[in-house]
């Protein structure tokens, strides 16, 4: 294993360090530490736009840091590495959260988002794939970003890579565009090397998915598209890295789906489970409040929060 920046970059899937290890603890702590830059990252850079897209980023935060810092292969000086794992950001409404962490892994200058959503910036409230190094595709307009994997997957089977491709989606924008269409033929080709988490925060931009576009029973469904589904608490940085490490092999054989069960908004109280900071804006006190609240670590998540 070669470490660069502290991001694993094997050839082959190796496992992470068991559960209960020192080994497994360091790496916990660290990826909660940037899960918390994320959060805090997010909150700044918000206060430099103006608004922002609070809950959906948070709900995804520790998805972000498992992902950056834990699994996925990539090299920042190289950004079109053709044997890169491709990351799409389906719910690409979270890029706030994802730029300060390509920052942070080497792919551009931190100071840049000093600038973010300024007239001139490259970095605006959606990712731009000709614009920022490491965004693999432009994303914002939701219900494409898996059809797009399907692409990318089988892109690499016809070029004989073993890259894998992770495709993160938010469970309302299963609602939208082709996203069963890629999972059915996802299921079709048998494309073993792509993998979608379903950020399943159980809100939508203005409501709650099942009132809005029923997703349940969401594990049957992909089953019956031919998917292999593991389905875990998305804040459990213990359980997102097990679930990478029960990844079957991939090849040919069937596209998986890590459900992760969030909670919207997560690590800021008066936003979890509150579909009112989809977008939003803090101002002032708020401001100073959130970030002290963000810094002092996650605290148990409200009952009731996740409909898990
Ligand atoms: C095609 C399309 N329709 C509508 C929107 C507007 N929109 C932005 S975010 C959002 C809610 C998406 O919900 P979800 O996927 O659950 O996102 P999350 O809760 O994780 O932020 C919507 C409808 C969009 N960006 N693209």
């Amino acid at each position: 294993m070669v470490t660069q920046k502290g991001t694993l970059m094997t050839s082959e899937r190796e496992k992470y360090p068991r559960r209960g290890t020192a080994e497994r603890a360091i790496l916990t702590a660290k990826l909660a530490d940037r899960a918390q830059f994320i959060r805090l990252e997010t909150v700044r850079l918000a206060q430099i736009a103006g608004a922002g897209h609070y809950t959906g980023t948070f709900s995804a935060a520790e998805l972000f840091a498992s992902l950056y810092y834990g699994e996925l292969r990539y090299r920042p000086d190289q950004p079109d590495w053709p044997d890169r794992d491709r990351f799409v950001l389906s719910k690409g409404h979270a890029a706030i959260g994802l730029y300060p962490v390509l920052a942070d892994v080497g792919f551009f200058e931190r100071e840049l988002l000093d600038d973010y959503t300024r007239l001139g910036s490259a970095f605006g409230d959606h990712p731009d794939m000709r614009k920022i190094s490491g965004v693999d595709f432009s994303s914002g307009s939701l219900g494409h970003g898996l059809s797009i994997s399907v692409g990318m997957a089988l892109a690499g089977r016809v070029q004989g890579r073993d890259y894998r491709t992770y495709c993160m989606v938010g469970d309302g924008e299963m609602a939208e565009g082709q996203a069963w269409e890629a999972a059915m033929a996802a299921g079709q080709f048998r494309l073993g090397s792509l993998v979608c988490i379903v950020d399943r925060n159980h809100l939508s931009i203005d409501g709650p998915t099942e009132d809005i576009m029923g997703i349940e029973p969401l594990a049957d469904k992909f089953s019956s598209f031919r998917w292999s589904v593991q389905r875990i608490d998305g804040h459990d940085l213990d359980a997102i890295l097990d679930a990478y490490d029960s990844l079957e092999p991939h090849g040919v054989g069937r596209p998986q789906v890590i459900i992760a069960d969030t909670v919207k908004g997560r690590g800021v109280r008066r936003m979890e489970a509150n579909v009112g900071w989809h977008v939003g804006r803090l101002a002032g006190v708020d401001y100073e409040e959130v970030i002290a609240e963000i810094q002092g670590g996650l605290k148990p998540a409200p009952s009731g929060a996740s409909h898990a």
